[in-house]
Order: C-alpha cells, then sequence, then structure tokens
C-alpha cells in the first residue's frame, strides 16, 4: 500500500482477518427421572462421544447436577439444544439441555 504516494508502501492486512463466532457451552441438567441410558445416547447421538465418555459426562451430571456437552458457535449450540429436547420430548423423559455464553 502506498497512501501518500512516496514509493514507500506499509505492509497493511496480510493476513485476512478470520472473525471467531462467539463460543456458547451446551449444558446437560440432571434430573430425577431420566435414564441413565438414555442421556448417554443422548451424548453420543448428539455430541459425538464415545460411550465411554459419555459415560463419564452424564455420572458427572448426575452427580453435580450440571456438565458441559461441548462448546460451539451460537447457530450450531441452539441446534443441538432443540435435538436433545425434541428427542427427549419424543421419549417423554423431562431431560433438559440449555447454553450459554462460554
Ligand atoms: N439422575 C438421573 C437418574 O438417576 C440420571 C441423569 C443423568 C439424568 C444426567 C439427567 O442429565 C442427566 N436416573
Amino acid at each position: 500500500e502506498d497512501g501518500g504516494g512516496t514509493g514507500v508502501g506499509v505492509a497493511t492486512r496480510t493476513r485476512a482477518k478470520v472473525k471467531e463466532p462467539t463460543p456458547y457451552r451446551v449444558l446437560m441438567l440432571n434430573d430425577d427421572y431420566t435414564p441413565m441410558e438414555f442421556v448417554v445416547l443422548c451424548l453420543q447421538r448428539f455430541f459425538r462421544m464415545t460411550a465411554e465418555e459419555a459415560t463419564r459426562v452424564m455420572l458427572h451430571v448426575h452427580q453435580k447436577g450440571v456438565g458441559v456437552c461441548g462448546v460451539f458457535s451460537y447457530e450450531v449450540a441452539e441446534t443441538k439444544v432443540g435435538q436433545v429436547m425434541d428427542f427427549a420430548r419424543a421419549n417423554q423423559h423431562p431431560l433438559q439441555c440449555t447454553l450459554e455464553k462460554a
């Protein structure tokens, strides 16, 4: 770039700006009725966890009350929350899933 026409350029914008989306955590909440196996199935199906990983996260939620399923862009997080909530409702489980700014 040569703003003043001096023949001397300043190296600006050498790299395109990559705008990272604001990250959102998807949280799974504990309840007294949803079967443990159903929560594990949700974590495997919608968050692509292995059985071992899903079991670890499910037990964490069971013991602590809440746990992180993953961190995503708002759009992806919102989609995953909807998928879990729809699947839980279809199976008549009270499982709750939500999102928060990470
Ligand atoms: N607390 C449930 C039970 O004892 C199991 C459970 C775990 C439910 C995690 C929801 O997000 C959850 N059957």
